[in-house]
């Protein structure tokens, strides 16, 4: 219109356009989260632990003596990880390839992420809790690992490895060993 008055029936016809629009974005995007659920195993953890982050290093789980990785019984590899502004404790981990593996994580401060690449590995790790991800590698190689939550300002050199290797080149561990790659 000239006067630049818009007539109702015109602006309730382009609203419904933009309805139709939004709620179309939303049912793909509720698909996509169903789908990735149920095909690709992501979702939420459903383990919910608690721990008190005052006294993680005087005893228990994550004292320093327990952190890095483990052997199980079965053979399979636990690594128990804290992660503080700003770096993760162990700072690299060392596991074996095609093996069952167990992340336990925890924070002393504030909340963290961990995201291995090209992984399922992907989880926050908040104080108060313990996250716990399972994964197998099934290549050998050095995974970076990025923390991938904004935990202050040294986050952007919050960063870690995995070394993956042969099964043959992990070290048989005694029960009570626990082995890491910090030195190399
Ligand atoms: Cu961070």
């Amino acid at each position: 219109m000239p006067d630049g008055i818009v007539p109702a029936a015109q602006v309730a016809r382009t609203e419904k356009r933009w309805l139709t629009v939004m709620v179309g974005m939303l049912i793909v995007m509720m698909v996509v989260v169903v789908l990735t659920g149920v095909t690709n195993a992501i979702h939420p953890p459903s383990n919910v632990e608690t721990i008190d982050p005052t006294t993680l290093h005087l005893a228990g789980e994550f004292a320093e003596s327990n952190l890095g990785t483990v052997q199980e019984r079965d053979g399979s590899l636990t690594a128990r990880l804290v992660a503080g502004q700003y770096a993760f404790v162990p700072d690299c981990v060392k596991l074996a390839v095609d093996t069952p593996v167990k992340f336990r994580l925890t924070s002393t401060d504030v909340i963290h992420g961990f995201l291995l690449p090209a992984t399922n590995v992907n989880t926050m790790v908040m104080p108060g809790f313990v996250s716990e991800v399972r994964t197998r590698f099934t290549r050998p190689g050095i995974y970076r690992m990025p923390c991938h939550e904004f935990c202050g300002g040294g986050h952007h050199g919050m960063w870690s490895r995995v070394s993956v290797v042969p099964k043959e080149q992990f070290p048989a561990l005694a029960p009570t060993e626990r082995s890491s790659c910090v030195q190399q």
